[in-house]
């Protein structure tokens, strides 16, 4: 599905390899043409899923196995229960065996640290318009994930990493109250359809295997999921009863069905649970807070930091990400970076070392709730710390204030931190706080983090990443009024509200809008300037032309324009 009539996919091919890298090119009515990088994949049909094209790559590489998985049996039950609608029924689709490594890491940063260019790292920097090099080196130094497990080959590769393209994840997945796993694969295409680059499942409740299949199997995009929230559906809710082998043997049951990246909650240590207790807004993160509360109970340090060394082998085996979770966020403004915050980020730091010496990608998970002028603080915390691993933040909100614009006030914050280095943006919706976002909520935080990250590419002076700007404001300047549609981040919108008052199809093509009138439209003011002057315009012409124009204004009688005399001219 493309968003506009304009709108074409084209592959982009790289020199010395047959990789197709898609884009969506945008066709001007001025002839010329402009390429935007692409997130919503080939397109499916949810009870087939995506081809699986990165097959034969983690084959070639001839280190993995398959082998009769664990989650090979519920992949076929749940499959089968959606296409019959029923909770038995046959499976007719191929029976997927899960692979894994036959011996050492198979991960992007064990090739990278290696001096193997692998074909993601090529599609990454086609994708990027970067050097192949820049992507293998700040692979291996840790700098940059290429998020893409052996058992999703179905995704086409991307990168998390500040030298290269912002980046936003959309969170879908659905909950013990609402929305079925028909709805959330709606969410997923709408959301990759509008620009998500990486889409985290959070679902809870009942299905949450079947939905998790269902979703990985129709994503191009890399999967993210808190397993510790399946571990506790395991045990009825009652996060006490959690146990490191009921944990683990979840982890694996992802991995083997493609999850890409995982939230570990490592990072809340018992001896940091106790800082909280002053907080304005105490622990806010649904993961952190199970584990708190674990540990709490047994007054034992945290399984998943106890046996983090066996979660980076496992990990090693398919090639999950880590992104190590902010259990501890501030969830307000009043608790930002207070001494649980940073405590935890400290072991954050610890721990992205551990996983490295397993050769694990690692991105860090980030606030939360922050006021503006401690967010560049954050960043540099983080980065310090954390050996530079890329920083991946929720937002953050820089006021509470505004339930139902959270989209809005996370945005502001979500811009400020990409500016200064943060890799991956996670969206917020505007029922954040208030409720399980629907269809429309996912657009809308996707739109809106898409602009944020776009904004702080053209802060960072990304190389290209004010082409588009450029493109939009020449479009706009001439009032193309198709092409500024077209060329806009959500051109549905754009279009309609441009209809709302001028529906005609010439109005299309006029040198104005109903904004100013035609009277009052600076742009067409300045372009007539132009055009009586030509190209080489001197300040001392500009200043003459509007004289000119003043006079020409004062003639007509000086009034206001009237909005009921424009339909009569179009
Ligand atoms: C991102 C940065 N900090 C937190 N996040 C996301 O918040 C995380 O990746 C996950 O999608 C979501 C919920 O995490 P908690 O509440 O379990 O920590
Ligand atoms: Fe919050």
């Amino acid at each position: 599905m493309t968003v506009h009539p304009a709108h074409t996919r084209v592959y982009k091919r790289g020199e010395h390899s047959n990789i197709e890298v898609p884009y969506t090119r945008v066709a001007l009515t001025n002839g010329e043409t402009f390429d935007r990088y692409c997130t919503e994949g080939p397109g499916s049909d949810p009870q087939v899923g995506l081809p699986p094209f990165r097959v034969g790559w983690i084959e070639d590489r001839g280190d993995t196995e398959t082998y009769d998985g664990r989650a090979t049996q519920l992949v076929d039950n749940g499959r089968a229960a959606i296409r019959s609608g029923a909770a038995r029924g046959e499976w007719q689709g191929e029976k997927r065996e899960p692979r894994r490594s036959t011996g050492g890491a198979v991960t992007q940063m064990a090739y990278a640290r290696a001096g193997i260019v692998t074909p993601e790292m090529e599609y990454v920097a086609l994708r990027e318009s970067c050097d192949v090099e820049l992507v293998r080196s700040e692979v291996a130094a840790g700098r940059a994930i290429i998020p893409a497990n052996v058992n999703h080959p179905e995704s086409e590769p991307m990168i998390i990493g500040r030298r290269f393209l912002v980046k936003i994840n959309a969170n879908i997945g659905n909950s013990a109250v609402t929305s079925s796993i028909e709805e959330e694969v709606d969410k997923l295409t709408h959301a990759i359809t509008w620009g998500a680059d990486t889409v985290m499942d959070l679902s809870t409740g009942d299905d949450i295997h079947t939905t998790r299949e269902w979703i990985i199997r129709n994503s191009p995009v890399p999967i993210g999921t808190v397993p510790i929230y399946q571990a506790l559906e395991k045990v009825n809710g009652e996060a006490d009863r959690l146990t490191w082998e009921i944990f683990r043997d979840t982890v694996i049951e992802q991995c083997e069905q493609g999850v890409d990246y995982m939230t570990i909650h490592a990072g809340v240590l018992l001896r940091y649970v106790p800082m909280t207790a002053r907080r304005v807004t105490g622990i806010v993160s649904r993961g952190g807070s199970i584990m708190a509360g674990w540990c709490l109970a047994h007054h034992e340090e945290n399984f998943l930091y106890t046996h983090y060394d066996e979660l980076c082998e496992i990990f090693a085996q398919y090639d999950v990400s880590f992104s190590l979770g902010d259990g501890l966020r501030p969830g307000s403004t009043a608790d930002a970076d207070d001494e649980a915050q940073l405590s935890e980020l400290r072991t954050l730091a610890e721990l992205t070392a551990r996983a490295w010496e397993h050769d694990v990608q690692v991105m860090v998970e980030g606030p939360g709730h922050v006021p503006l002028h401690l967010v560049e603080e954050n960043v540099r915390l983080q980065q310090e710390w954390c050996h530079g691993a890329p920083f991946y933040t929720l937002g953050p909100l820089a006021t509470d204030i505004a339930p139902g614009y959270d989209h809005i006030t996370s945005a502001i914050g979500a811009a400020t931190i990409a500016m200064h280095g943060t890799a991956m943006l996670c969206y917020v919706t505007p029922k954040e706080h208030l409720g399980l976002p629907n269809r429309d909520d996912v657009k809308t935080g996707v739109i809106t983090y898409k602009l944020a990250a776009h904004a702080a590419d053209i802060a960072k002076g990304h190389p290209g990443a004010r082409d588009w700007d450029d493109a939009l404001s020449k479009a706009r300047f001439e009032f193309r009024w198709r092409d500024q549609f077209a060329l806009s981040l959500d051109p549905v919108t754009a279009e309609e509200f441009h209809d709302e008052t001028l529906p005609a199809d010439n109005a299309k093509t006029a040198h104005f809008c109903s904004m100013c009138g035609p009277k009052f439209c600076s742009m067409r003011i300045s372009q007539d300037v132009r055009d009586r002057f030509g190209a080489d315009l001197t300040p001392e012409d500009a200043a003459l032309g509007m004289k000119e124009k003043s006079a020409e204004f004062l003639e007509l009688g000086g009034t206001v324009y009237v909005e009921e005399d424009v339909p009569d001219r179009l």
